[in-house]
């Protein structure tokens, strides 16, 4: 019994020493120490994911939230992505989408790309930009200036976001929150440029490069 409690996970590492002092006086008292061991509602939950490469970048990565209520410490770590170029990454959720990464069956036009729209069905819309400073909604998703710029194709990222309403917390604490990166040179001319893959389905003003995914993630 104790020695399950021990594999218990963590935080219930300590809670169970204590569950085993009060075994001493009664086996009621490790009960109830037990059920001290099941957090409470205020208590932060750990999530994390791995980010996988999409469209060929080459890239991989990590991903880590740990939720207080409803804010989240956010980091983020990739490498292999395209160097000194700005990669948007953004946390997407929607209520209706399948809340996971898209895969090659989601390339609806057979352009051999997932672009950002053909992800949409799998990881939703644009919950959160995390940007590097000032605002995080998804008004700042295509703010270039405000996202890692990939020196020596790497990123480390960190991020205290706040989230709202309490069911949208509620939805990423239950594993529905999907991270990605963007940004892929395609033809590998060391920028983002019309002859990778011509202007994004989101921005004609933007390449496609600076938009099309580079790494997914669920956060679980
Ligand atoms: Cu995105």
């Amino acid at each position: 019994m104790q020695h399950r409690k021990l594999f218990a996970g963590i935080g219930a590492t300590v809670l169970a020493g204590t569950a085993a002092f009060a075994g001493i006086q009664a086996s009621s008292a490790s009960e109830s120490a037990a059920e001290s061991a099941k957090p409470a509602a205020s208590a932060p939950v750990q999530l994390d994911g791995r980010l996988n490469a999409m469209n060929d970048s080459g890239a991989s990565g990590r991903v880590w939230a740990e939720f207080k209520g409803r804010k989240a410490e956010v980091r983020i770590k990739a490498r292999g992505l395209a160097k000194g170029l700005p990669h948007a990454q953004h946390l997407h959720f929607g209520a209706d989408a399948r809340n996971e990464c898209p895969n090659v069956f989601d390339d609806a036009n057979n352009d051999l790309r997932i672009n950002v729209a053909e992800g949409v069905p799998d990881y939703g819309p644009i919950l959160k930009s995390l940007t590097t400073s000032g605002d995080t909604s998804p008004e700042s998703g295509l703010a270039v200036d405000r996202y890692p710029t990939a020196p020596k194709g790497k990123v480390d990222y960190e991020r205290k976001i706040s989230f709202a309403p309490a069911a949208v917390a509620r939805a990423i604490k239950n594993g529905k929150g999907v991270i990605v990166v963007h940004g892929v040179d395609h033809n590998g001319n060391g920028e983002y440029d019309f002859d990778g893959a011509g202007a994004s389905e989101l921005d004609p003003s933007l390449p496609a490069e600076a938009t099309d995914p580079a790494l997914c993630g669920v956060l679980r």
